[in-house]
């Protein structure tokens, strides 16, 4: 089952929105595989956003992401990896759509609350980089016959 990487960065954690995120992709249906809360130091931050190194606003945004803990995510199910880029919203939390997460919480690009991978390719490099595999459960939800 395609999996992707999702994290509430520093800002989406000190506003204490971890809960109100995951009970999003909660409810949608997919399948929480992993998750921890971390501080994630400058080799990994530069490693993670290494395709923006040299932008105007990478050093910025390395600053921003190591500056406090993130709440790192695996989430699994049909499509994912898209669908969760759905959720999450566009990039700039003013463009981005009411309902969405970036739409409904944030408030300037450089401060968007969550990441999400957008791509098969970036999701398997993140979670590479950021989950050794026993952190990462594989377990089905089938047999809760005391739920209805
Ligand atoms: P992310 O990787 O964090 O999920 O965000 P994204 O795919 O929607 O956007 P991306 O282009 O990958 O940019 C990564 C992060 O860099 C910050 N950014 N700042 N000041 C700017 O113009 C600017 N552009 C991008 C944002 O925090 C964005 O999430
Ligand atoms: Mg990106």
């Amino acid at each position: 089952m395609e999996k992707t990487f999702l994290m509430i960065k520093p800002d989406g954690v000190q506003r204490s929105l971890i809960g109100e995120v995951t009970a999003r992709f909660e409810r949608k249906g997919f399948k929480l595989a992993g998750a921890k809360l971390m501080t994630i130091d400058r080799s990994l931050a530069e490693e993670h956003y290494g395709e923006h190194k040299g932008k105007p606003f990478f050093e910025e945004l390395v600053d921003f992401i190591t500056s406090g803990p993130v709440f790192a995510m695996v989430w699994e199910g049909e499509n994912v990896i898209s669908t969760a880029r759905k959720i999450v919203g566009s990039t700039n939390p003013q463009e981005a759509a009411p309902g969405t997460i970036r739409g409904d919480y944030g408030l300037i690009v450089g401060k968007n609350v969550i990441h999400g991978s957008d791509s098969k390719e970036s999701a398997e490099r993140e979670i590479g980089l950021f989950f050794n595999s026993e952190e990462i459960q594989d377990y089905t939800k089938d047999g809760l016959s005391w739920v209805y």
